[in-house]
């Protein structure tokens, strides 16, 4: 594929035997408020995909989309914007013709209009960074990427805008938080409730804002969390590891140290008269900062200083849009300046980069603060890039089934955006969850990067336990299913790290030659060998699968399935469906109360032999999980080549797992008792007999 620009303007992509598959329709044209309209013939059956986060299908054909991160206070489906928009289109073309992918530059506010108006014409909209009085014409300025397969693109993407770093391997955990926990003695009940009353593992426990002394960042309420040190280090006695919410909005209070300094040190955001802009949030009148500017991004991560030294281990970045009380879609005015990395700007193109500035500040800071641990930080709002910095959740949805299927969707097209490491509220934001609500939720979030619980105030509590049984039961098995996965998604994790491959990916990222897979969003891969189908559906006891081309084994049974082809699943509360890929070796631990309380030990492979003449390769990453010194080569990367017969297992790099039991298990189809082979090591092993 080639694009070539013609002497007027015009842009047309060909594929690799010359014919046209993508052509602007007219040079860039613009309306009388100067937005730059940007007008593409595409051919009307093409997906497209990306574009972060949406409350869509995964085909985002037919929808127009807006890039302006929002906070819609809560969301079901169809809502756009939402917290985070990333300008990034993947057009994928019918018959095997290939994909190619664009990328917006422009920050302003945009509009992408994918054949909504006109079908088979993309239509780019970009606001004008003046648009009045006399409107100043806007320009779009766009990246193309081209390769045969979307997943392709993504490695190509990512690899222009950045990737995941590697995050602490307890960020892979069980994480709970609600709106909010407290007092201190609320949130020891809950880590007890965890570890002593219900024997749920979890490694994450989140504070909510009413930790804060009057919602001011960066204290804690004298009353509620008198002793923040002594809670978090009997909590770290625990395992369990504490995030704390930090918002964008300093409290205008001239006794408040932050607002006091930032104020000193021209810290915030002013209008281009020099007062300083003030917008109501939590705390009431607030300041904002400007973290477009490398000295604020400097000031504001040192700030956590005090967070750290109290021992808190992550940070939750909220209202970074940034999201103001008042109308609908409040944030700071147009006018106001910013500082834009030096190049000097307004809020109407500092707006979408205002959460991924506030994210990068924060990760930054920590990692200049710890510099030997690795950040963990999530946001939620952010733009092209911000996967270098953070993880993300999708916010504020609500606790009803259409959200559970909605949540699907946006995560792959988050992944399909770079930015990969997402989850969703489990049971819902807003609203009460029932227990087979949040059981139905929990199950799918087990196989998503990030699996945290979370509630509304108003809700009541929303935590494994909190419907009894038969819900607990189920509830405590799928995290302790995850926890043994943990091996399994690290390695993931690491994948997307190194590639920008997502973790959790729609069944097209394997299967492009598939058109089935396209449009297919309520079923996913998790990592390279399983292939998840949650249930969706309030009182569904089974549900429809699609298997793409291939052996699938059924992950409960060792049933065998050959695909493509649609099955009927059975989905009893107690499980969702679930297949191996033929070929992998899946990589399990043992079961756990956190992250690290016990070495993987031992390391169960569980081997899916694959069909005669054919060979599957699988991987395992381990490292200390916490530190950086995997940079410097403190690594272990496993590679299991399957064939029939036959298994290969070499390893690299320099770290030590330590003493430990390797075991296999050969699963061998339904009705055949698998195979378990005790202490196996790096070389061949024949498995002639087995397999
Ligand atoms: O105005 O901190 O999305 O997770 O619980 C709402 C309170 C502010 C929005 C976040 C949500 C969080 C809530 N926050």
């Amino acid at each position: 594929m080639r694009a070539t620009v013609s002497p007027d303007g015009r842009i047309t992509v060909r594929d690799a035997d010359g014919a046209v598959i993508a052509e602007e329709a007219a040079p860039v044209s613009w309306t009388a408020d100067g937005r730059a309209v940007l007008r593409w013939r595409i051919p009307p059956d093409a997906h497209f995909y990306g574009l972060g986060e949406r409350a869509a299908p995964l085909d985002l054909r037919g929808g127009v989309y807006v890039n302006w991160n929002t906070d819609p206070r809560t969301y079901g489906p169809g809502d756009d914007p939402l917290y985070l928009c990333v300008p990034f289109l993947l057009v994928l073309l019918p018959e095997g013709r290939g994909a190619f992918g664009l990328l917006l530059e422009n920050s302003a506010r945009s509009w992408f209009d994918l054949g909504r108006t006109e079908p088979g014409v993309v239509r780019i909209e970009v606001e004008s960074p003046h648009p009045s009085p006399t409107p100043l014409r806007g320009e779009v300025s766009c990246i193309l990427f081209f390769a045969p397969t979307v997943a392709e693109l993504v490695e190509r993407f990512t690899e222009a805008t950045g990737r995941h770093p590697l995050f602490p391997r307890w960020a892979l955990g069980y994480h709970q938080c609600r709106w909010s926990y407290y007092p201190e003695e609320r949130v020891r009940r809950l880590a007890r409730d965890f570890r002593e009353t219900y024997r749920v593992p979890c490694d994450g426990i989140h504070l909510d804002i009413h930790y804060m002394d009057g919602y001011r960042v960066f204290t804690w309420d004298p009353r509620r969390f008198p002793d923040p040190k002594g809670l978090i280090a009997d909590l770290h006695g625990q395992g369990f590891k504490v995030v704390t919410i930090i918002d964008p909005g300093v409290k205008a209070d001239r006794n408040y140290r932050v607002f006091r300094e930032g104020l000193e040190r021209g810290m915030f955001c002013r209008y281009p008269d020099g007062r300083v802009f003030i917008g109501p949030v939590w705390p009431g009148n607030c300041a904002f900062p400007d973290f477009t500017d490398p000295r604020v991004r400097e000031w504001w991560g040192d700030l956590h200083r005090d967070l750290l030294e109290a021992g808190v281990d992550g940070v939750w970045d909220d209202m970074n849009e940034p999201a103001l009380f008042g109308e609908d879609g409040a944030t700071i005015p147009g006018p106001v300046r910013h500082n834009l990395d030096g190049a000097g700007g307004d809020h109407r193109v500092a707006h979408n980069l205002y959460g991924l500035n506030m994210a990068r500040a924060t990760a930054e800071g920590l990692a200049r603060l710890r510099p030997d641990r690795r950040p963990f930080v999530i946001t939620r709002s952010g733009w092209t890039g911000v996967q270098r910095y953070t993880a993300h959740w999708t916010a504020d949805n609500r606790s009803d089934w259409a959200s559970l299927r909605q949540t699907l969707p946006m995560v792959l097209n988050l992944g399909l955006s770079g930015i990969a490491f997402t989850g969703s509220d489990i049971g819902g934001f807003e609203g009460f969850a029932t227990g087979e609500l949040f059981t139905r939720w929990l199950q799918m979030s087990v196989f998503f990067p990030f699996c945290r619980a979370h509630t509304y105030f108003a809700s009541h509590d929303q935590e494994p336990w909190s419907w009894g049984e038969p819900y607990l039961s189920v509830n405590r098995e799928f995290i302790q299913l995850r926890y043994q996965l943990l091996p399994y998604l690290y390695t993931a994790l690491w994948q997307c790290a190194q590639r920008g491959v997502p973790i959790v990916r729609p069944l097209l990222w394997a299967s492009q030659d598939d058109p089935t897979t396209h449009t297919l969003d309520d079923e996913f891969l998790c990592g390279d060998a399983l292939l998840v189908a949650p249930v969706l559906e309030e009182g569904a006891t089974r549900r429809r699968v699609y298997l793409p081309a291939g052996r699938w084994y059924d992950f409960w049974t060792d049933d065998v399935l050959e695909g493509p082809g649609w099955i009927e699943a059975e989905a009893p509360l107690e499980r969702i469906p679930v297949f191996v890929r033929a070929g992998a070796a899946v990589p399990m631990g043992p079961e756990m109360d956190y992250v690290g309380q016990r070495p993987t030990d031992p390391l169960t492979l569980h081997l899916y032999p694959p069909a005669e003449g054919q060979e599957g390769v699988s991987f395992l990453y381990e490292d200390d999980g916490e530190t950086i010194a995997y940079q410097r080569g403190e690594y272990l990367l496993h590679r299991f080549a399957l064939s029939t017969g036959r298994l290969e297992w070499t390893t690299e790099g320099d770290h030590n797992p330590g003493p430990r039991r390797v075991e296999a298990i050969i699963h061998r189809g339904a009705g055949q008792e698998p195979v378990r082979l005790e202490d196996i090591a790096p070389g061949v092993r024949r498995l002639d007999h087995l397999i």
